[in-house]
């Protein structure tokens, strides 16, 4: 069994952020499925052994289960000073995660599952809103890395593997062209995908069963 067990599902991009980190770090780590359309997260027995949240990603390591994937990239970083922001970039790490969590991951899945994984097609007010608010975040990060590779700079750190959660999921799923509409995080996510560990994310998480593309 290896060290680190990441429960995830292929179609996960918040659960990408930590298994691509893992690979990227070198760790000894492999993925644990769940039965997400099945509703295992749901069930109560999973919350109280695995995450009381009831989402992935979660990560175990010896017996110990950790969930949110800000929070386990900052311990991972902490515990093995693998792309761990300097010290007096720690304020600069949280605020741009935050911020990840909040608009800039959350408007593009948002934007993704409700465009092609939810049973009935949802209705344009709501994705008319959702691609704004992505079209904004998006924007914010873009400009940002217009004028440094990484997001805190020259060197790659967790942020960088918080906000890469999703930009490597296919157009058709998700709805935006990166390469066509935010050049700068494209030539961000190329440096990402040149990176040594760098799988993507279907092929990264090839386990459980996943809530594919309906539409
Ligand atoms: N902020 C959380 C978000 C986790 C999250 O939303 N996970 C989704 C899969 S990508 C999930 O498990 N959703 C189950 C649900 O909402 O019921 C993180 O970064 O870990």
């Amino acid at each position: 069994m290896a060290h680190y067990r990441l429960y995830c599902i292929g179609a996960s991009g918040n659960a990408y952020k930590v298994a691509l980190y893992l690979n990227c770090a070198g760790l000894d780590w492999e993925p644990v499925g769940v039965d997400f359309a099945g509703g295992q997260m749901r069930n109560e027995a999973w919350r109280a052994s695995t995450n009381v949240i009831g989402e992935v990603p979660v990560l175990e390591v010896d017996g110990r289960h950790m969930s949110q994937s800000g929070a386990i990239l900052a311990w991972l970083a902490e515990t093995t000073g693998k792309f761990a922001p300097d010290h007096e970039q720690r304020f600069e790490a949280l605020r741009w995660m935050l911020f990840d969590n909040h608009k800039f991951t959350c408007s593009y899945a948002s934007h993704r599952f409700l465009g092609v994984m939810t049973a009935e097609p949802s209705h344009p007010s709501l994705m008319a809103y959702f691609k704004a608010r992505v079209e904004n975040a998006f924007g914010i990060v873009d400009k940002h890395l217009a004028s440094r590779p990484f997001m805190l700079g020259d060197r790659l750190t967790i942020v960088d593997f918080s906000l890469a959660g999703y930009v490597f999921y296919p157009p058709a799923e998700t709805g935006f062209d990166i390469e066509a509409q935010f050049p700068a995080i494209d030539a961000w996510r190329q440096r990402l995908a040149a990176l040594p560990g760098f799988v993507p994310p279907y092929e990264l998480m090839n386990v459980g069963n996943s809530v594919m593309p309906v539409r």
